[in-house]
């Protein structure tokens, strides 16, 4: 499709629903064969499958109180979308959420809640979070806003509703750009896209905040663009192996260790590997090769699936797929709504 497409949007909302779905299944595992991976992907296309079987998780359940507060205060609104996190906790607890952001969920449900950001504020003795949450749900805010600086500014504020700390809310927004960006067809031009997000990165970094958690935590001055550097390099080798991948960018729970992660596996998969079969094209290369990597495979290939999804569109998404993981088919109908509200931001175009 062309820029920004409804076949775009489609596949940006139903890849991270999928990623969460299909990814489940590694969750946590150390060490993931390939072998493995396609087994349990061939096992998708099975007839006796279907019909919603593989579960969606935290990632998913959250990235729906996002579609569903931006479509319905038609742009962000910060008490409305932490009153449907905490209603989304309080119905479902036990959809994997984090264990530290159970904490913020419960206290987002409190009605004498003067400031929504406070309990986020508040976590790890103050520090807040690191973790991927932000970013695992912050695909709609790309499919919102048609603007750029909407994108950083909105990602960031519906991030910090659970995660304070610059290295969980950065990630997130380093995750929307990524969206955002393979919306408009940047993919095209792989080189060109990772510039542009070290560009937008290297500014976003570029803040007193994020300056102090780097330092206490020990990373480096600008932790995201270090890592996007690091994907440079690993695209300019002609043979990474998945270890290098883990040792270079990680495959765990905190934003650092998996959004990158995410970015690298969709440009890796751009091209046919030697590892993935044959038939695969880039969506289903790009899904395998994120659950191979092991850790936090939900979450890396809900990322990894929102931004290959915007690249490939709906189209290549295999229909047994879709049947099999709950909420797929759901993606897609609410997709249609803010594909709308995007377009009517640029004046009903
Ligand atoms: N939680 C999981 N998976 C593990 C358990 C699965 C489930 N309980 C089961 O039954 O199998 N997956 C989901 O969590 C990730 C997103 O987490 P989020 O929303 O960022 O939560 P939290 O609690 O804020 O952070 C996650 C952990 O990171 C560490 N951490 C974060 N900030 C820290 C800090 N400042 N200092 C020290 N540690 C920090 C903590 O261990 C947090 O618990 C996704 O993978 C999603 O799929
Ligand atoms: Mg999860
Ligand atoms: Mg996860």
């Amino acid at each position: 499709g062309g820029m920004a497409s409804l076949s775009r949007f489609k596949g940006a909302l139903v890849g991270a629903v999928l990623g969460d779905c299909v990814g489940g299944e590694f969750e946590g595992a150390e060490e993931v064969p390939m072998e493995n991976v396609l087994l349990h992907l061939n096992s998708l296309d099975d007839d006796t499958k279907g019909d919603g079987t593989l579960e969606y998780s935290d990632d998913t359940a959250m990235a729906r109180c996002v579609v569903q507060s931006l479509l319905t205060r038609a742009g962000f609104d910060e008490q409305d979308m932490a009153r449907r996190f905490a209603k989304e906790y309080s119905l479902a607890p036990g959809r994997g959420y984090g264990s530290g952001v159970i904490q913020v969920l419960k206290k987002l449900s409190s009605s004498q809640l003067s400031d929504v950001y406070q309990p986020a504020r508040d976590q790890f003795n103050g520090r807040g979070s690191f973790g991927n949450g932000g970013a695992m749900r912050v695909a709609p805010f790309a499919l919102a806003f048609p603007d750029l600086s909407d994108v950083k500014k909105y990602s960031r504020s519906g991030a910090m509703l659970t995660h304070s700390c610059s290295l969980g809310y950065n990630g997130a927004v380093l995750q929307a750009l990524a969206v955002h960006l393979s919306l408009q067809g940047a993919l095209e031009l792989p080189a060109q896209f990772l510039g542009k997000l070290i560009a937008e990165m290297e500014e976003v970094e570029d803040e007193e905040a994020a300056r102090n958690d780097a330092r206490a935590l020990k990373e480096a001055e600008k932790p995201f663009c270090e890592r996007l550097y690091r994907i440079r390099d690993l695209m300019d080798r002609s043979k990474v192996s998945i270890e290098e991948v883990i040792c270079e960018l990680g495959n765990g729970i905190a934003a650092l260790h998996s959004v990158p992660t995410a970015i690298f596996c969709v440009l890796h998969c751009l091209q046919p590997r030697e590892s993935l079969p044959q038939r695969y094209g880039g969506l289903e290369r790009t899904m395998a090769y994120s659950l191979a990597l092991g850790g936090d495979t939900d979450t890396i290939a809900c990322m990894a699936g929102a931004i290959a999804g915007a690249h490939y569109g709906i189209e290549v998404i295999p229909e047994a797929w879709m049947k099999c993981c709950e909420g797929a088919k759901e993606a897609e109908v609410t997709a249609q709504r803010l594909h709308a509200l995007y377009h009517q931001g640029q004046g009903g175009a």
